[in-house]
């Protein structure tokens, strides 16, 4: 019998020190952030110790082991701090009204869902450097958050942590038993999960999307789970009760959240500012990363942008230590750049492979008019359809909300799907620019799986997929993944701890180090594998 369980909550309780690490959180805010970690606009010729390149995950947990290990730490970051309200009182616009703020560098947003019922839904915008980035290859559109916290500002804030047997496939060469004792607690702690209180789960109207997504998987036999987050429940469940400020529940979510979530902002690059060691530089763009000239340590070069995006200085720092963490697409654009310009030629061969989708697939199915979503759906998913062990249908399918304020009786899914096609980034010698191979063919055995859950769930209900929400009559949002993931994969770009061999001092500890399908959403492993990493690099190079 197919059932709902809180397997990922055993897991996760696993983790020592979690009361401690949640006390700290409570106890940090953006605004101790931006006290303690002064935006610092880096001067031509500085020199640091430590550089971070990008604040997402593996850059604030770089950021902070590094400063409580007692080294001044600098991170550069091409996004801007997302710490001051607009004239509207707000930092960031809302789904259902965005505005320049939603969006990095464009005339128009670009939503994931893209129509409804024969209409676009994207609407002109001023061009700004906003929080979202669609960024578009020939073959797929990779969104990623821009700013001071990285992808953590615009994601749903879903915390899984992958099936063990699926890690122990993906990455051999590393100690399980050690990624799930001690690293995966360790990052599920400092990052402030937390889970829904099933009781009002399941009286919420908030939720209702999601009982109807559970009750029709259960209804042809597939297996439910509650997923765990970021966002804190406990505030939602205040939102609901009109005590606390609306964010989940009031339509935010990719284009930032004001209030609610535990964004990196608010816990690891809180706890890294706290140590006084830690300054951020934004909108600054790293375009370069070689060998200084003289006295050791790489040159770091990069471009001063303003918030339209237009280069406002060029400039050249020098640090000891480089951490690559500008996401699985920026950290291997900029390898593949380096060493195809030759600024760091014996970079490995494996640089730019094994990038994947994680095989995200977005889609919808209508519901019958007794099956309705709700016109109120909380943005933040609590619940996933876990296919997974089904070697035929290897599907784990997040419930999706569709907040558009009205009942639209459409389920919505980005399934994840266990699709081992990968593809490279290459230098374009012509362009100058690094394109990625990936053709929209490489989705197939993804949709097959998909169809596959998805089609008997159609079949028993009598009901069909939606063709309106990607275009005019596309069924499937596979041209889009969340879940950008490898070209400098752990122990084969890099060595078994991100290390760039080759080039003593320089790191990876991104999106990049995971070999393109982790099976679940990726911020927790992210995290957890950068912990461990960090915590060997700490050790054997700085001790
Ligand atoms: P990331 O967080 O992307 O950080 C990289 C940072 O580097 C960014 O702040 C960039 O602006 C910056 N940067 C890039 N290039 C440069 C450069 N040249 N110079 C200076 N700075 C640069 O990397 N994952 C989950 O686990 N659960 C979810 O619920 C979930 N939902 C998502 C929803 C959306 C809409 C999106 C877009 C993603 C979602 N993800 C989710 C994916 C997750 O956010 C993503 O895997 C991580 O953010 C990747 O972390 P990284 O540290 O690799």
């Amino acid at each position: 019998m197919p059932s709902t369980t809180s397997l990922s909550r055993r897991t996760f309780l696993v983790g020592a020190g979690m009361a401690a690490s949640a006390a700290a959180i409570a106890s940090t805010s953006s605004a101790s952030l931006a006290s303690a970690a002064p935006r610092r606009t880096l001067a031509e010729g500085a020199r640091v110790p430590a550089l971070v390149i990008g604040s997402g995950y593996g850059g604030a947990v770089a950021a902070l082991r590094l400063t409580r290990a007692g080294v001044d730490t600098h991170i550069v970051e091409m996004g801007r701090a997302w710490d001051t309200p607009g004239p509207d009182g707000k930092v960031f616009s809302g789904i259902l009204s965005p505005d320049k703020r939603s969006t990095w560098l464009s005339d128009t947003t670009d939503q994931p869902v893209s129509n409804f019922m024969g209409f676009g839904i994207n609407k002109k915008i001023d061009r700004y450097v906003g929080v979202l980035e669609s960024e578009k290859f020939a073959g797929i559109k990779v969104y990623q958050g821009r700013g001071v916290g990285g992808g953590s500002l615009v994601n749903g804030g879903m915390a899984v942590t992958p099936k063990r047997d699926f890690f122990e496939q993906i990455l051999p060469t590393i100690d399980a038993d050690q990624m799930y004792s001690t690293y995966f607690p360790r990052a599920n702690s400092t990052l402030g999960v937390n889970h829904i209180d099933e009781a009002w789960f399941e009286s919420t109207p908030w939720y209702q999307f999601s009982r109807v997504g559970r009750k029709t998987a259960h209804r042809s036999g597939f297996a439910t789970t509650f997923v765990p987050n970021v966002y804190d429940f406990e505030h939602m469940k205040r939102e609901a009760a009109g005590t606390a400020q609306a964010s989940a529940l009031g339509a935010e979510v990719i284009y930032g959240n004001n209030a609610g979530k535990r964004s990196l902002d608010k816990t690891y690059l809180a706890l890294a500012a706290a140590t006084g060691r830690l300054t951020v530089t934004t909108l600054h763009r790293v375009t370069a990363v070689e060998p200084a000239a003289t006295g050791g340590g790489y040159q770091v070069t990069m471009e001063q942008i303003n918030e339209q995006g237009g280069v406002i200085a060029t400039k050249s720092v020098t640090a000891d230590r480089v951490f690559f963490a500008a996401g699985s697409v920026g950290t291997s654009k900029l390898l593949v750049t380096m060493k195809a310009q030759g600024k760091l030629p014996n970079l490995s061969s494996q640089v730019g492979e094994e990038w994947g989708n994680n095989g995200n697939i977005m889609f919808g199915r209508a519901n019958h008019m007794w099956d309705s979503t709700g016109s109120k759906q909380s943005t933040i998913p609590a619940m996933g359809i876990d296919n997974w062990a089904d070697p035929t249908a290897s599907v784990f399918a997040e419930i999706a909300p569709l907040p558009a304020g009205l009942e639209t009786y459409v389920s919505l899914y980005l399934a994840i799907t266990n699709n081992p096609e990968r593809a490279r980034f290459r230098y374009n010698t012509a362009t100058g620019k690094v394109d990625l191979d990936w053709r929209a063919t490489q989705n197939q055995l993804g949709i097959d799986m998909t169809k596959r859950v998805f089609d008997k769930i159609n079949k028993k209900e009598g009901t069909i997929y939606r063709t309106d929400l990607f275009g005019v009559y596309k069924t499937w949002g596979d041209h889009l993944t969340y879940h950008p993931l490898g070209g400098c994969v752990l122990g084969r770009a890099t060595d078994d701890h991100g290390r760039l061999h080759e080039y003593p001092g320089l790191y990876v500890m991104d999106g990049a180090l995971v070999p393109g399908n982790v099976g679940v959403n990726p911020f927790v492993t992210i995290t957890a594998l950068a912990e461990r990493n960090m915590e060997a690099i700490i050790a054997a190079d700085l001790g």
